[in-house]
């Protein structure tokens, strides 16, 4: 089994050490042999160098720094699913850098592929997830998942989860989903394609700590471009298009 956990960074120097560790831990417990690919897009505060001082002191776990042009979240998962299905991988995960995701809980989606899903997504919105966030943002988080379900049914309720598992099958069909779509465009453009490639898909709850530094991405100054980019999908599932990059795929992702 070859697992490559794909985490973004942008400026999350504070929480790299601890996560490795947690990370560590994470793959000894378990036996987990794993990759962690960090994607960073032009952090300005020392993440890039404290990622390539971490050492790994067994062989459960190893970490590699992606360093590119300032891209955006969406192109950053992107290109880290990209080469992780380049190197083999028989489990690809995403999550956050900044501990808002919680290492301890990555055996879980994993087990949830094991048990057969092809998709997991890690949940703040089921029975049994623990969220601790400011208000407003439990709100939006809330109304939005509500908007997106009454406006395209997606086979999930947190569709703005970065926490996810998939298996080689299920990351293949992810990159159809264009990261131009946006950060929020794109996480739920993968959740409505999933769901059109018949990719059986799992919703896990989980705890969440958003952290005290706040947010790299929701802001509300960013607020109006997330709207636009979330109407353009919409819009998409609505005219079918978004299905169109599948066409190509569809052979290798859902053979019948
Ligand atoms: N490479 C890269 N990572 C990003 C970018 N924006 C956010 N991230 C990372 O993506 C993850 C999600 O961002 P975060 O601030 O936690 O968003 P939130 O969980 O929605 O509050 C974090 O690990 C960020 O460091 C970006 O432009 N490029
Ligand atoms: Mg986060």
């Amino acid at each position: 089994m070859r697992t490559v956990i794909v985490i973004p960074t942008l400026n999350e120097r504070a929480a790299i050490e601890q996560l490795w560790r947690r990370l560590e831990e994470v793959a000894r417990a378990h036996s987990l042999s794993a990759l962690a690919l960090f994607v960073d897009d032009g952090s300005t505060d020392g993440t890039r160098e404290a990622v390539m001082r971490l050492t790994s002191n067994d062989r459960h776990l190893r970490p590699q720094l992606l360093d590119g042009p300032r891209r955006g979240y969406s192109a950053a998962v992107h290109t880290g699913i990209e080469l992780a299905l380049g190197l083999g991988a028989t489990r690809l995960l995403t999550m956050d850098g900044d501990l808002s995701h919680r290492p301890e809980e990555l055996p879980r989606l994993v087990a949830a592929l094991d048990a057969g899903a092809e998709l997991a997504v890690g949940s703040r919105l089921v029975p049994g997830a623990r969220w601790h966030a400011p208000l407003w943002r439990k709100w939006l988080t809330r109304s939005y998942s509500l908007a997106v379900a009454l406006l395209a049914a997606p086979p999930v309720r947190d569709v703005s989860t970065g926490f996810r598992a998939f298996t080689p099958q299920a990351a293949q069909m992810a990159l159809a989903a264009d990261p131009g779509l946006g950060t929020f465009g794109w996480l739920l453009a993968v959740c409505l394609l999933a769901k059109r490639a018949a990719i059986a898909t799992a919703e896990l709850p989980i705890s969440y700590a958003a952290p005290a530094s706040g947010s790299k991405l929701l802001s509300p100054r960013r607020l109006p471009r997330y709207l636009s980019e979330v109407a353009k999908v919409v819009l998409l599932h609505r005219e079918g298009a978004l299905y169109r990059a599948l066409e190509p795929a569809r052979g290798s992702v859902n053979p019948r």
